[in-house]
């Protein structure tokens, strides 16, 4: 897989406010927040898309979730709530070609989405 603009922000390459941690995923904010609260959760495995996704990626693609709740609870917002989405090639809205979880907080978000 091709090197993303998230590979360098694992990397240390280039700056982001980085707000989780572990072995297996990191969360940062979101550049252009679209909410109040907005960053994402990736694995620093490299998986382009959701169809890249294989059976034994399960168990990642759960702790981005867990890391998601863990922040959301940290931050305050788990009780009002908060969305969480990750969009999948041209039509899901997709620009950078690593799998990330959008969390977006602080506000009554609607739906549907567009
Ligand atoms: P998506 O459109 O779902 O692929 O979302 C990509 C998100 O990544 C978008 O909300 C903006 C964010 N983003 C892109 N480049 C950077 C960057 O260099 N730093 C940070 N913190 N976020 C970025």
């Amino acid at each position: 897989m091709s090197e993303t603009i998230f590979t360098k922000i694992i990397a240390r390459e280039i700056p982001a406010e980085i707000i989780y941690e572990d072995d297996d995923v990191l969360a940062f904010n979101d550049i252009n927040p679209q909410a109040p609260t907005h960053f994402l959760v990736i694995p620093k495995k490299p998986i382009a898309t959701i169809n890249d996704i294989q059976a034994e990626d399960a168990p990642l693609i759960g702790k981005m979730y867990l890391a998601a709740a863990h922040i959301a609870k940290q931050q305050g917002f788990s009780e009002n709530g908060y969305r969480a989405v990750m969009n999948c090639n041209p039509d899901g809205g997709q620009t950078v070609y690593h799998i990330h979880l959008h969390v977006l907080a602080g506000k009554p978000m609607g739906w549907p989405p567009y």
